[in-house]
């Protein structure tokens, strides 16, 4: 196999069948499309695409460049859809158990049965807190997909949790009107960033919030099908693929939202802040 294509790359790996293997990445890619369309990545593109829109001139209260696009909804969502990209998945049979990578903010224990998430409401910030039971009462994700490290490895990891935003449809904690965070159709008033910190706040994640919607960010609470160990992040981590292992936040203790970049530990150091590959 020569096709350097990141989604093609299982078919020559070990494991499975060729057969098994080709049957469960097409799988894998309908299982995409379908929650490309489904979670309408059109309107969670869009989300930028928004704020610049109503920071334009108005005619007749209707931002100008809406005015050759009123009747060309279509149109408009055919271009953020093309704006936005999923993490290639990989057939399962491909993952393996990452090495425990970072541990700061891990010192200690923490008992899964009485951890709580705290969440700060956007507008209010008032906190609510969640037991795993909250999170895994959602509807459970699961995905194949790169855990890519700045250090230069990667691996395959096969991941199963809650989305983000199906958290944020669930509890509209990131609207200051407490509308849901609906990435069909993302409300004025969603807050710009989402910051992330371990329970004793000695590491800390910042995201802009389309990364936060993306449909591939999970809050995870298994690693290739048990239960996160305390090294990898448990009761609950971040995954989200289209980034850098450094934003993979373990032992979430609390998130909040901000209009301004969260501070990001890696981004203290150096690197960059949207840490995307
Ligand atoms: N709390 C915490 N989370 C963290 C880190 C850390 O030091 N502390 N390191 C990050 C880095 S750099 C990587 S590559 C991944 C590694 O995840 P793993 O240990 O499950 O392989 O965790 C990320 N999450
Ligand atoms: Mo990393």
């Amino acid at each position: 196999m020569t096709d350097p294509s990141p989604a093609s790359a299982p078919l020559d790996g070990p494991g499975a069948s060729p057969q098994t293997e080709a049957a469960m990445l097409a799988e894998a890619r309908r299982r995409s499309r379908r929650s490309f369309i489904g979670l309408g990545l059109a309107g969670l593109a869009g989300i930028g695409g928004w704020r610049w829109l109503v920071s334009q001139p108005t005619d007749e209260g209707i931002p100008y460049p809406l005015r050759n696009a009123l009747d060309a909804n279509s149109r408009l969502s055919h271009a953020y859809f093309k704006q936005t990209r999923l993490a290639p998945e990989f057939a399962r049979s491909r993952a393996k158990t990452p090495r425990v990578n970072g541990r700061v903010g891990l010192a200690g224990d923490v008992d899964p049965a009485t951890w709580r998430m705290r969440v700060q409401a956007y507008g209010s910030g008032k906190t609510q807190e969640f037991s795993l039971a909250d999170i895994q009462a959602l509807p459970k994700v699961e995905m194949t997909t790169e855990l890519k490290c700045i250090e230069g490895w990667s691996i395959v990891v096969h991941w199963a949790g809650a989305r983000l935003s199906d958290f944020l449809a669930r509890y509209p904690l990131a609207t200051r009107s407490g509308q849901p965070a609906d990435p069909l159709n993302p409300p004025a008033d969603l807050a710009p960033y989402v910051g992330m910190r371990t329970p004793d706040e000695l590491y800390y994640v910042g995201l802009d919030m389309a990364s936060a919607l993306h449909p591939q960010t999970l809050l995870c609470y298994e690693m290739n099908g048990e239960p996160l160990t305390a090294a990898h992040g448990a009761p609950l981590r971040l995954v989200t693929p289209l980034k850098y292992g450094i934003k993979h936040l373990k032992r979430i203790g609390t998130i909040a939202f901000a209009d301004t970049r969260p501070k990001d530990y890696w981004a203290e150091l150096g690197y960059d802040w949207d840490a995307g590959h």
